[in-house]
């Protein structure tokens, strides 16, 4: 049985991406507690309305942005962060090596039925200079480390520095994250593929075209039948990636003329991506490898379609021929 700490030390990092890693997992920790407490714990509901004793909730959301933001700016390891929850980037210690990128709660319309969330991490070296938004401004190839921890019947995490991804499970005795797979590893094949269906109308032709075939199943040009499903939150849908292969998307739409995506490039898609890359999967937009878009604001949104790679190439070809 392997620890995080002794698991960290054994992939030879640098003691401070070590510091850091276990800074992250410690939030991961506090904010698996408090939707373990839900009701209980006063953080469900919408925010600034009343409970019941009369005080103020806040949605659990803003709660987990604000616990993870006071974590980090407490390590002198952070420079910048940058949150879902936050319009500007936020500088904490001038000295700091990293800035982090973070999701505090994804698929946070899932706390309140009671089904999966969890929070998304992505690390990049910070640069000399001010924390600015230019700061952050790095493809997702430069990110040190990307880590999600899933709070479902068990709370787990994924993690990479860029060797490899493994997976952790949080003991609920010792709140400790314990290695449960050293190499997680996305088969190439898939039978299983995640979108939300009710986008149908509003997909680019190559997206329609593409669906329209897996549908078909053995009847179609596929030649055999695929499962679908949609949990509405990445962490659970790129989870099952990692557990079992599929291939998942959040393609462009028509649905908001204003929002032709959905997803977060910077802490949602980069992260993201750099661990199913790093278990042998493969993640695009499409028209590109994700990690390899320079960004252009913090909070910018991109198509994302990754998974097993065979299936994502497949998905590719459709794109290929317009
Ligand atoms: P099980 O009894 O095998 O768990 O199946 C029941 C169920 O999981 C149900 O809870 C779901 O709504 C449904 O099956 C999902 O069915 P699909 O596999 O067709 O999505
Ligand atoms: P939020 O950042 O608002 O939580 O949106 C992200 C997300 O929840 C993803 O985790 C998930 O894949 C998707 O939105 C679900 O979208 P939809 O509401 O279309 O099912």
């Amino acid at each position: 049985m392997q620890r995080l700490h002794e698991s960290l030390i054994q992939q030879g990092l640098t003691s401070e991406l070590q510091q850091l890693i276990l800074t992250l997992a410690e939030c991961g920790v506090e904010i698996s507690r408090l939707v373990r407490g839900g009701a209980l714990a006063g953080v469900l509901g919408v925010a600034e309305t009343e409970n019941v004793q009369g005080e103020t909730q806040k949605k659990l959301d803003i709660i987990a942005n604000d616990l993870i933001k006071q974590k980090l700016a407490a390590n002198p390891l952070v420079k910048g962060i940058a949150s879902e929850e936050e319009t500007e980037v936020v500088a904490a210690n001038g000295n700091g090596q990293y800035l982090v990128c973070f999701d505090p709660l994804d698929g946070s319309s899932n706390i309140d039925i009671n089904s999966l969330v969890g929070t998304i991490f992505s690390v990049l070296p910070a640069p000399e200079g001010e924390v600015n938004e230019q700061a952050f401004m790095q493809p997702g190839t430069r990110q040190n480390c990307a880590c999600y921890m899933l709070y479902g019947p068990a709370t787990v995490m994924a993690m990479t520095t860029g060797q490899g991804t493994r997976m952790y499970s949080l003991d609920p005795d010792s709140d400790e994250f314990i290695l449960v797979e050293e190499r997680v590893e996305v088969p190439a094949e898939t039978g299983e593929f995640a979108i939300n269906m009710s986008n149908q109308r509003f997909w680019q032709a190559p997206m329609q075209r593409y669906i329209a075939d897996l549908v078909q199943g053995k009847e179609g040009p596929r030649g055999r039948n695929f499962n679908m499903r949609w949990i509405a939150a990445m962490v659970g849908d790129v989870h099952r990636v990692l557990s079992r292969g599929g291939l998942f998307t959040y393609p462009q739409d028509t649905k908001n003329p204003t929002k032709p995506f959905k997803l977060r490039l910077m802490y949602e898609a980069n992260p993201m991506s750099f661990l199913v890359e790093q278990a042998g999967g493969k993640a695009s937009t499409g028209y590109e490898r994700i990690m390899e878009i320079q960004p252009d604001q913090i909070h910018q949104r991109v198509a994302v379609i990754l998974g097993s790679k065979d299936e994502v190439d497949t998905c590719l070809r459709y794109h290929s021929e317009g």
